[in-house]
């Protein structure tokens, strides 16, 4: 009698989809009346059960996760599981396994899954993330994250990362962000004397966008002028320092960029005037108003908006524009974000 049951379960197991070399293993394992009860067929724990790091207390989570083809998927399942994490369908579905193994040497966060939509999400600022919502509780996270990763919630110019891709046009360049000394752009090329104040040199497609701006703007009576483009590092070394001097750090620093931070040093960055007025007064110019609505169809942006100080770490400088191309910049005026936002949730692949 008790053959004919054992003869029973087999076939019951091979029915629900188990081979012969699984079903010794469920045998082995003392779990027939457990498959028989789910009476079903799982893969992940059918993989599980004929890999060799098969762990019997982890059978639920083996059982309910959808299968993936990667040869570490059970040592990643244990290895999670081992660090408290349970509902793991979310992780595998949203993280790579460069992002797996972030996680394995990440302290285990309870709320992990908030978190997996964004795709901007970086694994190993996931307790930074926790931290700052924190102090920060009425932000959402698609703020928490976009800030945190832009690496606000470190005092300025700490955690610096040195820029790799110099001839990215699409480089960000902040606080936290830094521009190697000995950078000077490849392409640069002199405004045409119409529409700048002095000597001032550009990356060609910034020039060549910024003299079509200037034209045009020039075509309904408007006068806009560069005053400031390129900036080598020594030239913002000794600005950065008269301001210093002038009006000590922490006031400089609201203005003005220390070496190698800024993104004139890019050679994308133009300061302009309207109708010779400069600076502050600026953005009481009929030429500010029309470079709100159209900076962005000749790819420039305003780069230091008014309120969003506390995003870009300057004060609102209407002057500065920043050439990011049409698409981008068309793109980030609807948006209504920062570069530093938008490059953060947008750009950084
Ligand atoms: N004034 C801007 C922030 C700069 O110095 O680059
Ligand atoms: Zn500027």
């Amino acid at each position: 009698v008790l053959g004919l049951y054992f003869f029973q379960d087999t076939i019951r197991l091979k029915l629900l989809g188990y081979s012969n070399q699984s079903i010794n293993k469920i045998k082995e394992y003392n779990l027939i009346n457990y498959i028989i009860k789910k009476n079903g067929y799982s893969k992940t724990f059918d993989k599980a059960l004929l890999s060799n790091n098969f762990v019997k207390n982890n059978k639920d989570i083996y059982y309910k996760l959808d299968y993936i083809n990667n040869n570490n998927y059970i040592d990643n399942i244990n290895d999670l599981i081992t660090i408290g994490y349970k509902d793991l369908n979310l992780i595998f579905k949203n993280l790579d396994n460069k992002e797996i193994e972030q996680l394995k040497n990440t302290n285990y966060i309870s709320n992990i899954n908030d978190y997996l939509d964004y795709d901007y999400l970086i694994i190993n600022n996931l307790n930074r993330y926790n931290n700052y919502k924190k102090s920060h509780p009425s932000l959402g996270l698609d703020t928490i994250i976009t800030y945190v990763n832009i690496g606000l919630d470190k005092p300025q110019y700490s955690n610096i990362n040195n820029i790799k891709n110099l001839d990215n046009k699409l480089i960000l360049v902040n606080k936290y962000n830094k521009l190697a000394s000995d950078y000077v752009p490849k392409d640069l090329v002199k405004i045409n004397s119409k529409y700048s104040a002095k000597n001032i040199e550009l990356q060609k497609d910034a020039n060549d966008a910024f003299y079509k701006l200037c034209s045009d703007a020039s075509k309904e009576g408007l006068d806009i002028k560069a005053i400031s483009g390129y900036r080598s590092y020594s030239t913002q070394v000794s600005l950065y320092n008269n301001y210093v001097k002038r009006d000590g750090i922490s006031k400089a620093d609201t203005y003005s960029a220390r070496a190698g931070h800024s993104e004139h040093q890019t050679g994308l960055a133009v300061d302009v005037s309207g109708s010779g007025i400069v600076w502050d007064e600026f953005a009481n110019t009929k030429e500010y108003k029309w470079l709100i609505t159209n900076a962005a169809n000749y790819g420039f942006i305003i780069r230091y908006p008014l309120g969003k100080e506390n995003i870009t770490l300057y004060k609102y400088e209407p002057w500065h524009l920043r050439y990011v191309g049409i698409d981008i910049a068309k793109d980030i005026a609807n948006k209504n974000l920062t570069y530093d936002e938008y490059y953060i949730r947008y750009l950084n692949k």
